[in-house]
């Protein structure tokens, strides 16, 4: 039997605001000593589609650790929610996970709402597009950041049952710790007493396994991180010598996280006139483009704890931790 497939875009932000506040956040941390640039604009189309290649390689365990804790737990972690009526994932990507989780979890096929956030648009479509396969799923994308998406979805009726919001992907980990915290505790306001919060972290583990991840030698992750210049010419009519960036990571074991980086390596003049920038980058000057905090078990549950949520259950496979919490009252 062929289901009901059921989508609705709810909320995206349109193309021209979207551009102007690219424009200016690019003139504000490039302006920032050390130059910086925040990592949530990695994922235009081709950003997206090098994020899912980078998924896909062998030495970016993330993925795959997050893939089989769902297929060995499902039940488990719905069991907690029982019985579960509205499904908010933050940062979906294309919804693999997710579709895991309902597809393996999933006792009573009570109709479910899934509510999708994420800044592209790409993996949107794929994401409501393999969801909405599911039995009685309905689908809704929101083209939003984080905040702005659970605002929205606050600002509608919910049912008395419960609501899960999923937070997977180490998508915590582009948060630093107090950014982190702050964060956990707007979503647990939003959210009644018995919702559930599973948030996936990924481990300290050892240096070298951290930078392969980070540093492949397929250079897929070297691409995704000079995408950004790319989409910084082509949106902003900037000037960045593409050839002149060398990736790189590092583990910053004092701050848990590894960095990512884009160093000059020829001296050159950069304008980019929709953000009002002009300056000069000397050889070895460089652009760190994004933050992945890595975490300890214990350090999860504190945290969770700290933002006034209770720990129901936490699984371990392959450095990786998946985390259930409910809110507390
Ligand atoms: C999507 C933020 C979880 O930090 O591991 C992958 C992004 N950057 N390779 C991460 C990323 C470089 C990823 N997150």
């Amino acid at each position: 039997m062929r289901e009901k497939h059921l989508t609705q875009s709810a909320g995206s932000v349109d193309a021209a605001s979207e551009r102007s506040s690219f424009a200016d956040a690019v003139g504000y941390y490039l302006s920032l000593q050390p130059r910086q640039l925040p990592s949530r604009y990695f994922y235009d189309a081709l950003g997206s589609a090098l994020f899912e290649a980078i998924c896909r390689l062998p030495w970016y365990p993330v993925t795959r650790a997050e893939t089989r804790l769902p297929e060995c737990h499902a039940r488990a972690i719905l069991s907690h929610l029982d019985p579960l009526s509205t499904v908010i994932e933050l940062g979906s990507g294309s919804g693999g996970k997710l579709g895991l989780l309902i597809a393996l979890g999933r006792r009573s096929p009570n109709p479910l709402t899934v509510h999708l956030v994420d800044v592209s648009p790409t993996a949107l479509a794929a994401a409501s597009d393999a969801l909405s396969r599911l039995e009685a799923t309905t689908v809704v994308t929101h083209a939003l950041r984080y905040e702005e998406g659970m605002a929205q979805i606050a600002s509608r009726p919910r049912t008395s049952c419960r609501n899960v919001v999923l937070f997977l992907g180490s998508n915590i980990g582009n948060f630093d710790r107090p950014g982190a915290a702050a964060f956990l505790r707007a979503i647990g306001s939003s959210m009644a007493e018995g919702d559930g919060l599973l948030v996936g972290t990924d481990l300290v583990k050892s240096e070298r396994d951290l930078l392969l991840a980070y540093d492949d030698p397929l250079g897929v992750t070297a691409a995704f991180n000079r995408n950004l210049l790319v989409r910084i010419n082509r949106e902003l009519d900037g000037d960045f010598d593409l050839d002149a960036f060398a990736h790189r990571a590092l583990w910053n074991g004092a701050e848990s996280r590894v960095e990512m980086h884009l160093v000059c390596t020829r001296p050159q003049q950069v304008t980019i006139p929709a953000s009002g920038l002009d300056f000069t980058m000397p050889d070895g000057e460089s652009i760190w483009t994004e933050s992945s905090y890595k975490y300890r078990p214990e350090g999860v549950a504190a945290m969770l704890e700290h933002a006034g949520f209770l720990v129901v259950a936490q699984w371990i496979d392959g450095g990786f931790a998946l985390t259930l919490a409910s809110r507390s009252a």
